[in-house]
């Protein structure tokens, strides 16, 4: 694999165990060391970020420029154009979220294309598989569903969530889901976005050289822009994919590079959009794709997710996972991959070099995203199991000239997954009146403190994994409820905290209530898009009731103590701007004793009346900052005392409601 390659030193200066606690990961690390493959780690080891950039202190917005500023002295001087320190990071955060909102609602859009399709007929390998899911998304945006057959409510539905996008003027269609305190605040500020594309146009616009240079007035596009994703193209992906593939509920799945089979032809999907991954599944079962594995010597054909629509097809199908973004060159090191099939997003070209050192077929699918190196194959929804079929066979070819050793970890980690909103709502209310009502109760009298959502990526700039884990723990033995979602519910998947055993590492309130329930302490909801899940399990919670009238009100917090991506500052700018507590791990692109620090980190909640942004490097600080803040809105919810006291039995008070 590796003869040419061997020459080269890999700076790999450290302890495998210091940089990551996914075993499988070190394991494969190591044996890409002895193999002389490079990888995210090595390059983040060997390559230092630059300083300037990490503080946002520069800007390259137009040529009499690149200009950089010191953050040592932010105010001791302007670029060539006069930029403050302020408008520069304003206008570089501004476009981050511009980026990160464009992928999550171009990934929404992709859905509803394909629910198009669908509706129309042009699609007849995909239908509507979730009915009841359909009635009730059209319902919550006012549409009349009484006595109308499904193709009906369909195509309004259709037309009604293209708003989302392409309106011009007015409020897109989910803000019908806002507690309405929360969407007045919004109203006052100017931040209800109109279409995605309008919004992200004029956050682009708005940040050119020479147009707005107030840090303040760049964040209130900022915001708009944001939520236009997470109430916008981010919700309208989850809920058509829960339309199209079926809606989530609890299932046991095993996490880990362990799930690959030495005998097998394996096929990895790693990606973002479920409709490849969900042709993916059908290629796999087809008879006659079998017979060919088992002609070319194989047991049979086993599937793997990575990333979020991993996470997506894990929920929904119960689809193993195999790791998270930091394991996706790692997992082509067993020699074990016969193919890696990607999308979009996160794909990191690094890919395309691993899989060519062992032999592994890389695909591309998507037209938005080509990988020098790797093979692409168009997918086409009208007909996609032309695609999806063709990367079978082509495994399959790779898996009879394997010639290369194999080595797969043997980790493997069992976890119920697949927890959306409606089956929280389902599992404490119980099975005849779905409610909150249990979870605000739980809230309200403190055996559970709060909730938090923790999100977001793995970096290789801090120990894979141990960041999100160690910060969840420290939540649940808190008695703080975690909502997951992406890859960081990998982290902790593969720390063995999806399980209704690990009730035990949870606070006396919370393990109560997990043992009642029968569910983890760590409820796992899917894919990054599906953060659009916590908001409206925050939605459902204010609308419950006893726990304030807006989502700022609420004991609640989020995370991404690994981020990477742009996407990542996306969700984290719509979690604030619904009036989230959010904290950051890693680095923030901000510098101190800034005002558009202060904007972010204080004044979002204490003039706006927003959330606003934390940041810590350390999990267990990270932890103590959402703590402090879900005490401090019980105090001014009254219900800080409620802690003490001893209430009625959650068995009774399940048996009262029923
Ligand atoms: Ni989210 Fe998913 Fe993972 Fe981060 Fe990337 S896969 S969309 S961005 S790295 S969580
Ligand atoms: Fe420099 Fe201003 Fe141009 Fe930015 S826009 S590169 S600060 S001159």
């Amino acid at each position: 694999m590796a003869e040419k390659k061997t020459k080269k030193t890999i700076e790999a200066p450290v302890n495998l165990r210091d940089i990551s606690i996914c075993d499988a990961t070190i394991q494969m690390l190591d044996k890409a060391k002895r193999d002389g493959v490079e990888t995210a780690f090595d390059r983040a080891a060997t390559m230092k970020a630059c300083p300037i950039g990490a503080d946002s202190a520069c800007c390259k917005h137009c040529s009499m420029g690149p200009c950089r500023l010191n953050a040592k002295d932010p105010y001791g001087k302007v670029g060539v154009c006069g930029a403050t320190i302020d408008t520069i990071m304003a206008r570089n955060f501004a476009r981050m979220v511009a980026s990160g909102a464009a992928a999550h609602t171009d990934h929404g859009m992709g859905m509803l294309d394909l629910f198009r399709e669908v509706v129309n007929g042009h699609a007849p390998e995909y239908s509507i598989k979730d009915v009841q899911k359909l009635e009730q998304v059209a319902s919550s945006v006012g549409i009349e569903v009484e006595g109308r057959t499904p193709e009906d409510i369909a195509k309004e539905l259709y037309s009604e969530l293209e708003r989302t996008y392409t309106q011009v003027e007015g409020e897109i269609p989910f803000a019908s889901r806002v507690p309405e305190k929360t969407l007045e605040i919004w109203r006052k500020n100017d931040m209800v976005p109109r279409g995605a594309m309008r919004e992200i146009m004029e956050l682009m616009h708005r940040t050119h050289m020479g147009v707005d240079q107030h840090y303040e007035n760049i964040n209130r596009q900022c915001s708009r822009t944001a939520l236009s994703d997470g109430w916008g193209g981010s919700m309208v992906a989850t809920e058509i994919s829960d339309i199209l593939f079926g809606t989530p509920k609890p299932v046991a799945v095993e996490v880990n590079m362990g799930v690959l089979k030495e005998d097998h032809v394996n096929i990895i999907v790693h990606g973002h959009e479920p409709n490849m991954f969900e042709s993916m599944l059908v290629s796999v079962n087809e008879p006659t794709l079998i017979q060919a594995a088992k002609d070319a010597g194989a047991k049979g054909i086993n599937l793997a997710g990575m990333c979020c629509s991993g996470a997506e097809m894990m929920s929904r199908h119960g689809v193993p996972h195999a790791g998270n973004f930091m394991s996706t060159e790692a997992v082509i090191v067993t020699g074990a991959v016969d193919a890696m099939v990607v999308d979009v997003q996160c794909i990191k070209q690094g890919l395309a070099k691993v899989a060519e050192c062992y032999g592994t077929r890389l695909f591309t699918t998507n037209y938005r995203c080509h990988i020098e190196g790797a093979e692409h194959v168009q997918f086409n929804e009208t007909r996609p199991s032309e695609c999806t079929d063709e990367m079978v066979i082509k495994a399959i070819s790779r898996f009879k000239s394997r010639n290369k050793p194999i080595e797969i970890p043997k980790m493997r980690n069992m976890g119920i997954h697949g927890f959306s909103h409606e089956y929280i709502n389902y599992m404490l209310g119980g099975s005849f009146r779905g409610s909150y009502t249990p979870l605000n109760d739980n809230i309200i009298n403190g055996r559970i403190r709060g909730v938090a959502g923790v999100v977001g990526c793995t970096n290789p700039r801090v120990k894979h994994d141990w960041v999100h884990v160690e910060m969840v723990k420290e939540l649940i033995r808190n008695d703080v409820l975690v909502v997951q979602t992406g890859c960081s519910q990998i982290s902790l998947a593969k720390a063995g905290l999806l399980t209704p055993e690990a009730a035990h590492l949870a606070g006396p309130g919370l393990s109560e209530v997990c043992e009642t329930v029968g569910m983890p302490p760590v409820l796992g909801l899917g894919s990054c898009v599906d953060n659009s899940r916590i908001l409206i399990a925050c939605a459902e919670m204010v609308k419950t009731g006893g726990l304030g009238e807006s989502i700022s009100d609420l004991p609640v917090a989020g995370a991404a103590p690994e981020w990477m991506s742009e996407k990542a500052i996306s969700i984290g700018h719509y979690f604030v701007s619904s009036g989230v507590y959010t904290v950051f791990g890693v680095t923030f692109p901000i510098v101190d004793n800034t005002k558009f620090k202060k904007l972010l980190f204080e004044e979002l909640e204490d003039n706006y009346d927003l959330g606003k942004w934390g940041f810590a490097a350390d999990p267990y600080e990270m932890a103590k900052l959402m703590i402090e803040h879900i005490d401090k809105k019980r105090k001014a919810l009254g219900i800080d005392k409620a802690r003490e006291r001893v209430m009625m039995d959650f068995a009774d008070r399940q048996k009262l409601e029923a």
